[in-house]
This record gives C-alpha cells, sequence and structure tokens, in this order.
C-alpha cells in the first residue's frame, strides 16, 4: 500500500493541492470540515497514511488509529459539540460501497450540535 495516492481527494487535502478548513494537523492526522455537513459540527478526521478504507486495516494501525479515537473527543468539543451526556457527537466510518463510502481514503465522520441534523 502506497502511503500516498495522487489520485486521492484526500491526499491532496492532506498535501495542501485542494483548500480546506482545517481542524487540525499532526504528522499522523489531518482533520477538516466536511464540504456537506450533516450536522452542526460535522468534520473529518483522516490518516496522512493512505489507507483505503477500514478494510484495509489491521494490528500495525492500532497506534494510528488510536491516536485518533483519543482525539476525537477533545477536537469534537473544541469545534462546538456540547458536553456528554446531554451533548455528545457520533462517530461514523463508512466502508466500501454498500458501506456508504464514496472517497476511498480511510477517514472517521465527527458530528455533533444540537438537533435535528440534516441526515440522522
Ligand atoms: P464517505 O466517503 O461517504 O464516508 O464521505 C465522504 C465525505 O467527504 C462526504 O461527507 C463529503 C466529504 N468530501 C468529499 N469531497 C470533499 C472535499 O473536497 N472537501 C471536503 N472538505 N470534504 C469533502
Amino acid at each position: 500500500m502506497s502511503s500516498h495516492d495522487p489520485n486521492c481527494i484526500f491526499c491532496k487535502i492532506i498535501a495542501g493541492q485542494i483548500p480546506s478548513r482545517k481542524v487540525y494537523e499532526d504528522e499522523d492526522i489531518y482533520a477538516f470540515h466536511d464540504i456537506a455537513p450533516w450536522a452542526p459540527v460535522h468534520f473529518l478526521m483522516v490518516p496522512k497514511l493512505h489507507i483505503p478504507s477500514m478494510a484495509q486495516v489491521d494490528t500495525t494501525h492500532e497506534r494510528l488509529l488510536g491516536k485518533m479515537m483519543g482525539l476525537a473527543p477533545r477536537l469534537a468539543v473544541e469545534q462546538g459539540c456540547n458536553p456528554y451526556p446531554q451533548g455528545g457527537f457520533r462517530i461514523v466510518c463508512n466502508t466500501g460501497a454498500e458501506g456508504g463510502q464514496e472517497v476511498h481514503h480511510l477517514h472517521v465522520h465527527v458530528m455533533g450540535g444540537p438537533r435535528p441534523w440534516a441526515r440522522g
């Protein structure tokens, strides 16, 4: 698996070749607002490593995915999600066509904020 796919839209966003509204960045992870939000707060967290989907994840990715999940609650609150338990957030990882995945670079959706949401 290549660490970067020049045809991948999220690899281009990470590289700054396509503009995005950045939420967070470190050496492993990039987070940015979804272009078509379903919820008042809706951002995506992606590994900088090009992994097509959760279907390609194995135990070598434990640290990377653990880091993403460990960061998500902090970013959710920073982006305006209300505190748990009255507030909270939803994390979704669409995987494959039947899982509703459209962009084939592993990403988690982090969604929250007051309801109703556009979807869900
Ligand atoms: P999915 O693959 O279905 O889990 O969702 C992909 C999400 O990526 C979708 O909610 C819209 C978002 N998206 C697609 N292209 C872009 C883009 O160029 N910029 C941003 N910020 N988001 C994008």
